[in-house]
């Protein structure tokens, strides 16, 4: 490389709002609900690391914070199933379960089709935990 082409090359690298530089976390908002009692929404701010999982986030919560708490289950196929939310487990006999939901910046809400240790959320995602029957 000439050195006139390096010193471009350099400058490129300091100007603000250069490329390439990806901040390692990743903001998102943890809110519990529930749609079988109606039991007021909790929220909770947290982060994932640069395309990390959600379960990372959730797990860098309950460390931090206390009011958060989760436990989950392995399933030899699909991975880590969300079993408990502050101490509230689903029941297959009640057929209660904790739905995954995201709401996105433009508010749009989804359902993601895979669980806590697959989902890979982009920033400033709400992630819902919602307490549901199927
Ligand atoms: C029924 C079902 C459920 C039921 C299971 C309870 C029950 N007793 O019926 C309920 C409603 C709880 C459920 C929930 C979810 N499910 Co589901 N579910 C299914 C379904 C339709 C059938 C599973 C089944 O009965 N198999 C037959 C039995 C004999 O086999 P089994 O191994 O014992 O089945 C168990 C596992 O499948 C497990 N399970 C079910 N869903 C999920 C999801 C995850 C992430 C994990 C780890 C385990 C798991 O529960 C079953 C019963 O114990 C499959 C699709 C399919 N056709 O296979 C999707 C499926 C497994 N579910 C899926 C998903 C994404 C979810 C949710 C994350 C959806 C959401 N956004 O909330 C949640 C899980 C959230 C959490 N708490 O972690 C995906 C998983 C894909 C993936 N790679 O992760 C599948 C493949 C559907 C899809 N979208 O393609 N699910």
């Amino acid at each position: 490389m000439t050195p006139a082409l390096l010193s471009a090359a350099l400058l490129l690298l300091l100007l603000p709002g250069a490329p390439a530089q990806h901040s390692n976390q990743t903001p998102i908002t943890i809110l519990v609900s529930n749609s079988v009692t109606n039991a007021p929404n909790m929220t909770f701010s947290t982060h994932v690391s640069f395309r990390g999982i959600l379960l990372g986030g959730m797990r860098r919560l309950q460390d931090s914070q206390s009011g958060f708490t989760f436990s989950y289950t392995e399933d030899a196929n699909y991975g880590p199933f969300l079993e408990s939310v502050n101490g509230l487990a689903g029941c297959p006999s009640d057929r209660t379960y904790w739905e995954l939901l995201v709401k996105k910046p433009n508010n749009q809400i989804i359902r993601p089709d895979v669980g806590i240790g697959c989902y890979i959320p982009s920033a400033n995602d709400t992630i819902i935990l919602n307490f549901n029957t199927y």
